[in-house]
């Protein structure tokens, strides 16, 4: 039990209240101490060259080691090495080209959940394409019709593909800004409970991050459950403005602390730091959460200073 990971376990027979307060306090002291060592953890736009108009991307699968916590190395599957896998960030009505190599041992094919495009780009494999074999490239172009946020992943041997890495984000701001609220800082929170445990954006607590904030930011935050089971995250102290649903702006916000989240959905909150301090941020079931030996898997928080 010397080292925190990222499974449920149950307390040992003869755990002290002070044993099992050390190991509490070992955690969060770690996760302290790793605030801003993780820069990769809200997400890494990925670059794109323009050819005539159109923004071309390269993806490429491959199964790599992915350290979800200090002594949890998953075996992953991932686009260019990373979990999750690069964001996309495009403007409604861009015109898309993306190269998909396939490197790993098994076919391959992309979906781009949430997108309208047309049918023969929708990533099914025998239903819209042939799979992307091993070794092969596949090149998905489309226009990009919706704004909001989406998500890119695997369709083939999806519960495996995807819940073992192969996903990402796939952002589209909308052509006229203003047509949603206004907002300080961006964040995309992928929750996963399958590659290592249960993981935000690929970690488990004590290596997840933090939002770090200053007193009265505007916070978007853009949920997504990349999983198999709903997660319930909730934040203390600061109440979240829920403003779309799947992409789709919501014709009444509304405020809550707990918003769940099922596999496939995302949801975008605004949260408004008006409160200086720590702020616990965590997926409810606390199962994903919190064990004897202290807090693991789906826990950050949000820091206001
Ligand atoms: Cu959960």
């Amino acid at each position: 039990m010397s080292d925190m990971t990222n499974t449920v376990a149950a307390a040992p027979a003869a755990q002290t209240a002070d044993d099992m307060d050390a190991m509490h306090e070992a955690g969060v002291k770690k996760f302290l101490a790793n605030i801003g060592k993780n820069p990769g953890f809200w997400g890494t736009s990925l670059p794109f060259t323009t050819e005539s108009g159109t923004k071309v991307f390269n993806l490429t699968a491959s199964e790599v080691k992915w350290q979800v916590n200090e002594g949890n190395v998953a075996d992953a599957v991932a686009y260019n090495g990373m979990v999750p896998g690069p964001m996309i960030r495009v403007t409604e009505g861009d015109n898309v080209r993306i190269n998909v190599t396939n490197k790993l041992k098994e076919s391959h094919a992309v979906h781009w959940h949430g997108l309208k495009i047309v049918n023969a780009m929708d990533g099914v494999p025998f239903l819209t394409q042939p799979p992307i074999k091993p070794g092969a490239t596949f090149t998905y172009e489309f226009k990009v019709n919706n704004s909001g946020s989406h998500m890119y992943h695997s369709h083939h041997n999806s519960a495996q593909q995807t819940s073992r890495g192969l996903l990402g984000a796939f952002i589209v701001d909308p052509k006229d800004k203003k047509s949603e609220p206004a907002f300080d800082s961006d964040y995309v929170l992928v929750l996963n409970d399958v590659l290592g445990g249960f993981t935000l954006n690929g970690r488990g607590f004590p290596e997840t991050q933090p939002i770090l904030a200053k007193l009265n930011e505007r916070i978007r935050i853009r949920y997504m459950n990349e999983g198999n089971v709903i997660h319930p995250m909730h934040l203390h102290g600061l109440e979240q403005q829920v403003i779309a649903r799947d992409g789709w702006p919501l014709p009444q916000p509304f405020y809550c602390d707990t918003i769940t989240v099922a596999p496939g959905e995302r949801w975008d909150v605004i949260v408004t730091a008006h409160t200086a301090g720590a702020w616990a941020f965590h997926c409810h079931i606390l199962t994903h959460a919190e064990a004897p030996m202290g807090m693991f898997g789906m826990v950050t928080a949000v820091v206001v200073t």
